[in-house]
């Protein structure tokens, strides 16, 4: 018997914001989805129906049947869990599911962090304050690059041979911070890390679900 699905909503203000990484995901799956976009020149994301859906007013915020979910690693490990047996994440007592759980947080409080931290540190006048901040941050990255390097010089992907829900938000997040040269120049340096991102942008669903569109 085939599972049923509810209906899914995922709103977003742009293709490229971080609910591309649901859509990617569902694209993954084979799931279909309504994508709802806010305007924000309209501030539709601050109205009180869009509120009672995520206090903050941010997005991504998915519907599923009656359930409401806000913050985009939640979402996606929320749906591949729930569509488990489409195989975009480990079983619960698989052996992957340490080292996946470990690459899904990395992707959201290591990886995503780093744009956010940059953008702090741009608005600091120019000075011997910022060009600390600035190469404390740079060194943290090539931390976070070169523990990525160990990994994906032994397989293509994160958790071995079969793409998984952590490579979509892994993926997703490094493209975003390849985007400030700073960081792409010490990713560039990184071959097996370099060659996974250009790999992963080939990927049918990533194409579809414009998960790399920024510069589009
Ligand atoms: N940690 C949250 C961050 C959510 C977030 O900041 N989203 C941005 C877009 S990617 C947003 O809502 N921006 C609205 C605005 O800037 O007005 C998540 O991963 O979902």
């Amino acid at each position: 018997m085939t599972k049923s699905i509810p209906p899914i909503r995922l709103y977003g203000i742009v293709s490229f914001d971080r609910g591309a990484k649901a859509k990617w995901l569902l694209t993954e799956m084979g799931i279909s989805y309504e994508s709802k976009w806010l305007d924000r020149e309209k501030k539709e994301n601050e109205s009180p129906a869009f509120l009672r859906l995520n206090p903050m007013g941010r997005i991504p915020v998915l519907e599923i049947g009656d359930e409401v979910i806000f913050e985009s690693g939640a979402i996606c490990a929320y749906l591949a869990d729930r569509f488990l047996e489409k195989g975009l994440a480990p079983a619960l007592d698989s052996p992957l599911r340490a080292k996946y759980q470990q690459w899904l947080y990395f992707a959201a409080s290591t990886v995503d962090v780093f744009q956010t931290r940059m953008m702090i540190i741009e608005d600091i006048p120019a000075g011997e304050v910022r060009t600390t901040k600035e190469s404390a941050l740079l060194e943290e990255f090539a931390d976070a690059m070169e523990t990525l390097e160990v990994t994906l010089s032994k397989s293509p992907y994160l958790l071995g041979s079969r793409i998984s829900t952590a490579d979509i938000c892994v993926g997703y997040q490094l493209y975003w911070c390849q985007l400030w040269p700073e960081f792409e120049t010490i990713l560039l340096k990184k071959p097996s890390v370099k060659s996974y991102l250009d790999h992963l942008r080939t990927l049918p669903a990533a194409i579809e679900s414009k998960a790399f569109s920024y510069e589009e």
